[in-house]
């Protein structure tokens, strides 16, 4: 079990914590956890969370600031509940864009925008989804040509299991739920990842899956690997050309993650950022801030447990000298 830092903030839940540096400030867009009479199930309705709120801070241990709600689930036409994990990104236009999931009006999960001009919002949510958009957990990362590609999905109840084409063209209603694939051979499931139309309204390019190789194999990582198959909380980040995806394994609690020389992949598994924590999820994101690398992620340290009801951590992480990422100081 991984013991690190103090939650970041106390008097709120936070989860699903996504880090970004804009003007030398690290700004980290959670969840929003809140008590709910809801039950456990494996569709993750326990996880209703209405609105946002954005956290700041000067440097890592320094004083956070909670910028109080940033967006609520009222305000978004399309969405009808379940603000799950966001993210933010600059765009050229100098606006910040808040990205997130939560289910529309029929009840499936799909990606939304909102802009604001500043990091930390109020976000003005667009009006409709992203058009072909699905599944859960978007992450956004901004190439250095200024591309904006977001990664996305989750298994289970982030709903991914019921598209059975790489573009989600239809939603197969049966296999909401704890479904997946299983059987000798067969591939897991992949995230998806699409690029961002210029003017951040729509996807400019058909979604197209991600590999995850297996080193031993350089083959697909298959459905019944949970120690290394992608569960959900993609994030993308890059260093040195290289670009590093790494995820949730879920049901086996491990951030892992994966290497390649494209923002499409392939990317083969290198290892594991962190072990289980305190509670059923895990999610994360990596950021390098003065010259040092922070992995952002929650445990459910102060709830004593509830799985539900999560806070934001932060440690440090190292790059070795093959470019692999460890997870103690050299
Ligand atoms: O916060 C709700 C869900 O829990 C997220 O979308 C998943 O990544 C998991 O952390």
């Amino acid at each position: 079990m991984t013991t690190s830092t103090p939650p970041l903030v106390t008097d709120i839940f936070t989860a699903d914590p996504s880090a970004h540096v804009f003007n030398n400030r690290i700004y980290v867009y959670p969840s929003h956890d809140r008590e709910t009479p809801i039950k456990f199930n494996d569709k993750g309705d326990q996880y209703d969370m209405v609105d946002y709120h954005v956290l700041s801070m000067d440097r890592v241990g320094g004083e956070v600031t909670d910028h109080g709600v940033a967006l609520k689930v009222e305000d978004v036409q399309w969405a009808s509940k379940q603000l799950w994990a966001p993210d933010a990104f600059q765009g050229k236009d100098g606006l910040y864009y808040l990205c997130f999931p939560a289910r529309d009006h029929d009840g499936i999960f799909r990606l939304g925008l909102a802009s604001s001009s500043k990091p930390e919002g109020p976000f003005t949510p667009q009006p409709s989804y992203i058009p072909k958009s699905f599944s859960i957990d978007p992450a956004s990362f901004v190439d250095d040509d200024g591309s904006v590609y977001v990664y996305f999905g989750g298994i289970w109840g982030g709903q991914l299991q019921c598209y059975n084409t790489p573009t989600g063209d239809h939603f197969d209603a049966s296999q909401d739920g704890p479904h997946e694939p299983t059987g000798s051979g067969v591939p897991a499931l992949c995230p998806r990842v699409a690029r961002l139309s210029d003017d951040y309204t729509s996807f400019a390019e058909p979604v197209r899956e991600l590999q995850i190789l297996a080193p031993e194999t350089g083959k697909p990582i298959l459905a019944d690997d949970h120690d290394r198959r992608f569960f959900e909380a993609s994030w993308l980040h890059k260093k040195n050309g290289v670009y590093y995806f790494s995820y949730s394994t879920g049901d086996t609690h491990y951030i892992a993650y994966a290497t390649g020389d494209s923002p499409y992949g392939p990317f083969t598994y290198r290892g594991r950022l962190l072990e289980p924590v305190v509670g059923w999820t895990t999610h994360h994101s990596i950021v390098e801030h003065e010259e040092r690398l922070w992995l952002f992620h929650h445990d459910c340290e102060l709830s004593k447990g509830e799985s539900h009801l999560r806070n934001v951590k932060v440690k440090e992480l190292w790059y070795g000298k093959d470019g692999e990422i460890v997870t103690e100081k050299p």
